[in-house]
Parts: C-alpha cells; sequence; structure tokens
C-alpha cells in the first residue's frame, strides 16, 4: 500500500487553528535526498504549541536525569518541590554497577530540600546549605550536584553561590546547576547546561596517566537497560582502553580524568555533543561519531575506531571480535527476517534513537515510513552541515555558550588536521561531524518534529503499521488502537539492544511483539465484530 505523504500531512494538520496549522506543517517534513545528500528542511527546538500533548519532558531532567543522573557516585541534591524528585525517581533504566564494597552508589536515593510555601516567600537558600550539610554528614560523597527547579529560578535563588560556600566549608567538589524546568523548550537545553556543569567542574580534575595505548571515551552512552556494560565488553575484548563513559555507569574520577583519552567516540550526539566539542577544543582530543545500535553499525564503529588508531594489531583484533559476534547475530536475524520482511515501524522517540534504531529494523527487513524526535534539533535531522546558518533564538539564548580555549598546559593535538582529512576520506569516518537521520531515510518516508498525540492517533489509523516505538506516556494509548507500542527509552523492562548481543535481544523482542497475533483480535464493544483469521477460529 502507497499512501501520498502530501495527503496524509494535509491529514494531520488540517483540524488545528490557522496559526497552529502553519507551525505544525513547518515541522513535517516530505523526505527527500537530493543527489548531494541534501534533505528538506524542518523546524525543530521550537517551543511546543499549548495543548498538543508533547512527549517532551524538561530542562531539568535533561540535566539531571539524563546526563549527570547516571554517575553513581556524584550525589545528586534536587532543590525544589518535593514532586520534582519523586517523579524522576528511579524513572530512567541507568544501570550502574560497585566493583567493590568501597564504591559508592547514590543512584537508589532521592534527594530533596522539599521546598514550602515558606521558602518561596522568604527565599530557599538557607534550607538548601542545610540540606547539603545533612547530605554530606550521612553520605560522605566526592562530588555534590545540585539541581533547580523551576520555583528556584522564580524566586531567584543563588545556587551557585551555595555551592561555593559548601565546597570551601566540606572540602569537597560541590556545585550546581540553573536548569530550572523551564530554561528551554525541551529537555535539550537541559543537556546543555549538564555539558557546561562537566567541562566546568570534573572534567580535568583528576591527572591519573594511563600507559594503554588505544585511549578513549565513550560519549553519550548512559547504560539503559545495560547497554553500557555490552560496549564496555566489546571495547576492551578489542584491547581498548576506556577511560570514561559519559555517563552509563560512570564515576566521578572517571569522568575528571577523561581529558587524558585519545579519542571520543560519540554514541548520543544530541546530549553530549556540546562536551565533545570543549573537549577538543581544550585538550585537542577528536570527536567521532559511532553507532553501536545494529550489528553492522556496531562492527563499523569498531572499524572505525582501528582506523582511527592505525594499528595493524588493533584491527586484527577488531576483527576477531566482530567474527566471534557474528555467528550467533546471523543465526538469529536470518529466523526473525523472515518473519518481519516486509513489515512497517514507525519510532518518536528522544534526540537520538529515531535515528539509530532504523538500523536494527533495517538489518531484519523491516522499513520505517515515519519517524521523529521529541526534541531534536536541525542538525540531529539534517546534519550538522546546517549549523552555521541556524538562527539562535531567544530560548536557546537562555543558555550559556561557554568560551572555551586551548589548555596553556594540556593542549595536546592528538592528530593534525591533515592526518583527520586523510582519514576521513579514507574511512568515511564522521569526524565532528553528524549527518543526521534524515539522508538516511527513504524518499517520500514523513519526518515529524514533536509530534502531537492527534497526530499520533490519525498517523495509526491511516498507516496500522506493525510496530510503533515511542515512551510510556503513549505506549497504552497506542496499544488501545490494536497496534504493539515498543518502548525506546525504558526497552519495556527488556534489553540491552546496544552491540552484538544487543542486537540479538532486540530482534527477539521486536519479532515477538510484530508477529503476535493478539493485536488483530482488539475490538471494541461499539465496532462490527471482526472475522476471526481462520486458523484461530478452527482451534
Ligand atoms: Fe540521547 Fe538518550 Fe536519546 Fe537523550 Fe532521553 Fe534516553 Fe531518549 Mo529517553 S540521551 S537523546 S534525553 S539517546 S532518556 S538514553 S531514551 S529521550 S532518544
Amino acid at each position: 500500500m502507497s499512501i501520498d505523504p502530501r495527503i496524509v500531512k494535509e491529514e494531520l494538520i488540517q483540524i488545528y487553528p490557522k496559526k497552529l496549522r502553519q507551525k505544525r506543517s513547518d515541522a513535517i517534513a516530505i523526505n527527500h535526498v537530493g543527489e548531494d545528500g541534501t534533505v528538506p528542511e524542518i523546524k525543530a527546538n521550537t517551543r511546543s504549541s499549548p495543548g498538543i500533548i508533547t512527549q517532551r519532558g524538561c530542562t531539568y531532567a535533561g540535566c539531571k536525569g539524563v546526563v549527570i543522573g547516571p554517575s553513581r557516585d556524584i550525589l545528586s541534591l534536587v532543590h525544589g518541590p518535593i514532586g520534582c524528585s519523586f517523579y524522576a525517581w528511579l524513572t530512567r533504566r541507568n544501570q550502574t554497577r560497585t566493583p567493590t564494597l568501597e564504591d559508592q552508589n547514590f543512584i537508589n536515593y532521592c534527594l530533596s530540600t522539599d521546598m514550602q510555601e515558606e521558602n518561596i516567600v522568604f527565599g530557599g537558600e538557607k534550607k538548601l546549605r542545610v540540606a547539603v550539610k545533612e547530605a554530606f554528614d550521612l553520605f560522605h560523597p566526592k562530588a555534590i550536584a545540585i539541581f533547580s527547579t523551576c520555583p528556584v529560578g522564580l524566586i531567584g535563588d543563588d545556587v551557585h553561590a551555595v555551592a561555593r560556600e559548601m565546597k570551601e566549608e566540606l572540602g569537597i567538589n560541590v556545585f550546581g546547576f540553573s536548569c530550572e524546568g523551564y530554561r528551554g523548550v525541551s529537555q535539550s537545553a537541559g543537556h546543555h547546561i549538564a555539558n557546561n556543569g562537566l567541562f566546568k567542574h570534573i572534567i580535568g580534575n583528576n591527572e591519573t596517566p594511563h600507559d594503554d595505548k588505544f585511549k578513549v571515551n565513550l560519549l553519550g552512552e548512559y547504560n539503559i537497560g545495560g547497554d553500557g556494560f555490552v560496549l564496555e565488553d566489546i571495547l576492551s575484548r578489542c584491547g581498548i582502553k576506556q577511560i570514561s563513559t559519559f555517563s552509563g555507569n560512570s564515576t566521578y574520577d572517571t569522568m575528571a580524568n577523561s581529558h587524558t583519552a585519545d579519542l571520543n567516540i560519540v554514541m548520543c550526539h544530541r546530549s553530549i555533543n556540546y562536551a565533545a566539542e570543549m573537549m577538543e577544543k581544550r585538550f585537542g582530543i577528536p570527536w567521532m561519531k559511532v553507532n553501536f545500535i545494529g550489528a553492522e553499525a556496531s562492527a563499523k564503529s569498531l572499524r572505525r575506531i582501528a582506523e582511527y588508531f592505525e594499528d595493524d594489531g588493533l584491527k586484527a583484533r577488531v576483527e576477531e571480535v566482530i567474527a566471534e559476534e557474528m555467528g550467533a547475530v546471523e543465526a538469529t536475524r536470518a529466523i526473525v527476517k523472515a518473519r518481519c520482511q516486509g513489515k512497517t515501524a514507525m519510532l518518536f522517540v528522544g534526540g537520538s534513537r529515531a535515528h539509530h534504531y532504523q538500523q536494527l529494523f533495517t538489518e531484519i527487513g523491516m522499513k520505517t515510513i515515519v519517524a521523529g524526535y521529541e526534541f531534536g534539533h536541525r542538525d540531529d535531522y539534517e546534519g550538522r552541515k546546517v549549523l552555521p546558518g541556524l538562527k539562535v533564538d531567544a530560548d536557546s539564548k537562555n543558555i550559556e555558550e561557554l568560551d572555551v580555549v586551548p589548555d596553556p598546559e594540556r593542549y595536546r593535538a592528538r592528530r593534525s588536521p591533515e592526518q583527520l582529512a586523510k582519514l576521513q576520506a579514507m574511512t568515511e569516518m564522521e569526524f565532528k561531524d553528524y549527518i543526521g537521520m534524515m539522508p538516511e531515510m527513504d524518499n517520500e518516508t514523513l519526518v515529524i518534529d514533536d509530534i502531537s498525540h492527534h497526530e499520533t492517533e490519525r498517523l495509526l489509523e491511516i498507516y496500522r503499521p506493525d510496530i510503533f516505538c515511542a515512551g510510556i506516556k503513549e505506549k497504552y494509548a497506542v496499544q488501545k488502537m490494536g497496534i504493539p507500542c515498543k518502548q525506546l527509552h525504558s526497552y519495556d523492562y527488556g534489553g540491552p539492544y546496544a552491540g552484538f548481543r544487543g542486537a540479538i535481544n532486540f530482534f527477539n523482542d521486536i519479532d515477538r511483539m510484530a508477529n503476535m497475533k493478539i493485536w488483530s483480535f482488539v475490538n471494541p464493544p461499539w465496532a462490527p465484530k471482526k472475522e476471526q483469521p481462520a486458523e484461530v477460529a478452527a482451534d
């Protein structure tokens, strides 16, 4: 069945009032990849319209929950009303391990200043100071991070002044984030604020040297459902030393030591590209986009890392690891592909997974017909080449841009610009680059930014895809319409899905969901009775 995407687009937006119709029209692109790789422009990273029921989260969620939260021994203290903490408590499946009994792990805790009306009226700094002290006395952490929620910004509490004071008094690293929920148009602003904080307060604080030959940091990997564990295993078997991860299964010390690495490999471009750029400017560490979602994609990423280090031993080791893993992947893939070939998927996730997971569907013959991010920017859709032309609007201006210069003692260019250009030309490596989602999607597919609930429902009615990928907020509305919904934030308690073993898990899970017959029986009492398929009626 082929449906003209122009008619679908019209159908999605026709119900809206005029101004909203125009706004949503700009956020819906019909993909077309030109000969030179150009794609249509899409409007992204602008304010959601009230009432559309956005999938987005807030700036505090992006800073505390996404980027800093997964680090196990930084004590996160939320300055705000208790709800902001309670609803962010253990809701993201970022896993961690404590290798020894001495290791601290605060991930299960939920610390809040529990602001009351009185604090809103008279100020909350005093309460914050007491809370930092109490947290220190209880846990003796290496570092305490303070996160601001909306009312903190509105009443003007200076969390940074309190952090400086307490750092002095307690003798540990204490730092604050002005990541009030309203600070940006989505959680994306919180990523940027968190990256700035990592850079100002953590990276470069630990000078432990390593004499390993191949040293990398894995950036933008948060160990959801154990993805990070899989990647740690693969990299170490290849003989690649992972100095730190930002920030799945990480510690304060490893992140503080990350400037000693020789390459930054970036999984989630959206959430961490700022830190990658700043580390290159200050320390001379090049960054390279990788993708470990999908077996083919993982193999390609490993080969690129090996090319960067220009070492035959490493290249051989990488090939061995790929060969060890691929047999099992191919065995499952062949079975699942035969059952899933030709089925369709829609993906509406965050700021990178709606792109990365298309690869896994492709590997089992499934086609992504519509996709979109919640809070991606134009570069996540169209590629970083659009960056110079991006207009900086008032909302983006709200977020500090750090002025980064080479560190006078510690800057060391790991590769010359000529070397990088040579590597880039030879291996299609994307140094300091990300080509975005749209160039890898088929022509005439739909790309929708910050999709509304109405648009979601109409899409499902029109296309009836075999699987819809989104989050918990969408899941049951979608399934009530008789279409299976795979959560790609939490993985529905499943996973890991990264690397080779992750691909096997994903293939099996999608096979189960997309081929489950139960969905075709969903029949609300008001609808005319459906014929049961013959093979079921005969049972
Ligand atoms: Fe990056 Fe993420 Fe994502 Fe993200 Fe997220 Fe997430 Fe996500 Mo949920 S950091 S942008 S803010 S890959 S929590 S681990 S799944 S929306 S697509």
